[in-house]
Order: C-alpha cells, then sequence, then structure tokens
C-alpha cells in the first residue's frame, strides 16, 4: 500500500495496462458432437479466434496432447458409446501436458448437480445453451487472459531476463525437489557451479554492453553443452551459473564439464589474441566446480562441496573444472 500511495506511482501503473490483442492468435478446440451446435459456435467464434474442431472425446484428446490449444470449449454430453466430456476433462487435467488449458464446458442441464460435476471435474467454467454470443466471448476471453497472466507471471518469477536461463528462484526449488526425489529412489545426480573468468576485466576492457552479450553467450553455449532436457541451466548470480544434472553420476557431470570447458577453450583459440569474434565479442574461460550427491547429502553441504571445487578451480588457474 505504501508503494501505490507514493506520487506518481499510480500514472506508472497505468501506463503498464496490457495489451490483449494477442488473443486473437489463440487456439480453441470446439468439442461438439451436435453438428448444428458445432456450426453455430464455429460460426460466433471464427471472427474472433482460430477454432479446430472434435466429434467425440477420443478425438479430443488425442488433439489436446498433440497441438495444446489454448482453451477447450466441452461439450458436456457427448455421443455415448465413447468417454463423456466430463471423463475427459478429468483426464486432461490429469497430464501435465493438459493440466493447464483452460476448459469451459458447453451444457444444456439446468440441474445444480450437473453444474457442480462441472467444477469437480476441474473445469474452469461452463455456459448454458442456448448460447449467448457476447457471454461465450466474454468467457472465453477471460479465461485466456487468466492464462496468458499465469504464464507470464511463472516466467517473470522463474527465467532470468538477459540470459533467459532459469534464476536462482528456480535454482533453489528444483534443487530441493530433486535432492528429496533422489534421497527416495536413490538416484544420482550432480551439480555443476560456474564462473566466468576474469569477466571484471571484459567489463572494463569493453563496457557492461559487451559484458552482458558475454553473460547471454555463455547461457546459451551452457545450454547447448548439457543437451538433455531435464539438465537445467540456472543463473546463480551475476557472472555465476549453476547447471542440474538429474540421474548423472560423477563421470558424467565431469565429462559434460570437460565439454565446456573445451568449447570456450576451442572459441578462444579461433579469435585473434586480445581481439573479439564477428559479433564484437571477447574470447573467455569459465572455471567449473563439480559434485555428485553423496548418499544422504543435503542441499546446503551438495552445493558447498561444488563451490569448494570451483575454488579449487580458480586456484589451479582458471580455464579447469576440479572435483
Ligand atoms: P574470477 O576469475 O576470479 O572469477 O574473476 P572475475 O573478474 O570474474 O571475478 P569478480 O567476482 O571479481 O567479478 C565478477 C564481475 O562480474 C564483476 C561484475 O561487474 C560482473 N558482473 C556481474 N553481473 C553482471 C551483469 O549482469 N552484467 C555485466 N556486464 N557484468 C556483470
Ligand atoms: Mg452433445
Ligand atoms: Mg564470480
Ligand atoms: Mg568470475
Ligand atoms: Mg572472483
Amino acid at each position: 500500500t505504501q508503494i501505490i500511495a507514493r506520487p506518481g506511482t499510480t500514472q506508472q501503473m497505468e501506463r503498464l495496462t496490457v495489451d490483449h490483442s494477442h488473443l486473437r492468435d489463440s487456439r480453441i478446440l470446439l468439442v461438439e458432437d451436435a453438428v448444428p451446435t458445432q456450426l453455430l459456435v464455429q460460426l460466433l467464434l471464427e471472427d474472433h479466434f482460430h477454432v479446430a474442431t472434435a466429434d467425440s472425446a477420443e478425438q479430443a484428446q488425442i488433439q489436446s496432447l498433440e497441438e495444446t490449444p489454448d482453451l477447450i470449449l466441452l461439450d458436456i454430453n457427448l455421443a455415448e458409446d465413447g468417454m463423456s466430456g466430463l471423463e475427459l476433462c478429468k483426464d486432461l487435467k490429469s497430464r501435465a501436458a493438459t493440466r493447464h488449458i483452460p476448459i469451459i464446458f458447453l451444457t444444456s442441464a439446468e440441474c445444480d448437480d450437473t453444474e457442480e460435476a462441472c467444477w469437480n471435474a476441474g473445469g474452469q467454467d461452463f455456459i448454458r445453451k442456448p448460447i449467448n454470443e457476447t457471454t461465450l466471448l466474454n468467457r472465453i476471453r477471460n479465461q485466456l487472459i487468466l492464462k496468458r497472466q499465469a504464464e507470464n507471471l511463472t516466467r517473470m518469477a522463474y527465467v532470468d531476463p538477459l540470459t533467459c536461463s532459469f534464476n536462482r528462484r528456480y535454482f533453489e526449488e528444483q534443487l530441493n525437489a530433486q535432492v528429496a526425489h533422489n534421497a527416495r529412489h536413490h538416484r544420482s545426480m550432480s551439480l555443476l557451479m560456474l564462473d566466468i573468468d576474469n569477466f571484471k576485466r571484459v567489463n572494463d576492457t569493453y563496457g557492461h554492453t559487451t559484458g552482458d552479450e558475454c553473460l547471454e553467450l555463455v547461457a546459451s553455449a551452457l545450454r547447448e553443452e548439457v543437451g538433455r532436457p531435464m539438465d537445467q541451466v540456472c543463473r546463480y548470480g551475476g557472472e555465476e551459473f549453476a547447471i542440474l544434472l538429474p540421474e548423472t553420476d560423477l563421470t558424467g557431470a565431469t565429462w559434460i564439464a570437460g565439454k565446456i570447458n573445451k568449447r570456450f577453450r576451442d572459441r578462444l583459440a579461433e579469435i585473434p589474441s586480445g581481439g573479439v569474434d564477428e559479433e564484437g565479442l571477447p574470447g573467455l574461460t569459465v572455471s567449473i566446480g563439480v559434485a555428485c550427491r553423496l548418499p544422504s547429502e543435503g542441499v546446503k553441504s551438495l552445493i558447498c562441496r561444488a563451490d569448494q571445487a570451483l575454488y579449487q578451480a580458480k586456484q589451479s588457474g582458471r580455464d579447469c573444472f576440479c572435483v
């Protein structure tokens, strides 16, 4: 409240008003078995969104998994020989890949039980037939806006804007979750802590803008080197990165650390001594601390060992990794 009360803040916030014109690009999946209703709803929506249709729950299930629509309009009463609308909703809400897709039911029933069933199945809203055009469009719009806002907030909470790597908050949450999971299932996991060598010199020589571009370059190189989708590159702080390697033992982790060192060394070799590459970025090297989680080891100790190994790599002359 204090921030809002500060003079000028309200005007500043007003300038942040969100533009919703992008909603036009939204893809809606309409699941309806009655042809007249399907045509009518399609007609109402086609000037506002991209609309795909499905006649059965089974068909809609495949389309949802393959095309991940932004929203599903789901007839509650589908042909009786297959999965019902409610069953499809429950199924989609139980899968990580489709859980986030908002579902609005289309229902002709006017009893409380049906409404309750829609909510219980995990639906976000429902619309009664006969369909009111304005209500239909606004209910869809509201769900799309909510979804977009949730996505934006998640991105802002977990992604570093400069390097597009995960941020420290994400790193800590993931590390805690992974350590807990590995402790239960006796799986191996490793952590790399990486620090750019003599980075202050890069800023001092070429300026902070070039320094920032170097950070972007390092982050994307790291993402390329780790390769597997489950490996996660996080910006730990200033010019330090932490890399989470699930299902990776010490041999695997040192192999990746060696690959990372080599990548920057190879690039450095291609740049004229003391010069810059085609993008105007100087050569640089990195130091890496490698730690593989010991049985029953906790988060703090794991980070501490990776950090000590990083310190050792710096002491050993940089441009290398230590365990
Ligand atoms: P060392 O090899 O011992 O790590 O030397 P160093 O110069 O890299 O270490 P130091 O910790 O002294 O300096 C890190 C520098 O990273 C200082 C800081 O200005 C720079 N830095 C941190 N965050 C950013 C950033 O977001 N952008 C830019 N351009 N520089 C940053
Ligand atoms: Mg029907
Ligand atoms: Mg540092
Ligand atoms: Mg450094
Ligand atoms: Mg330092």
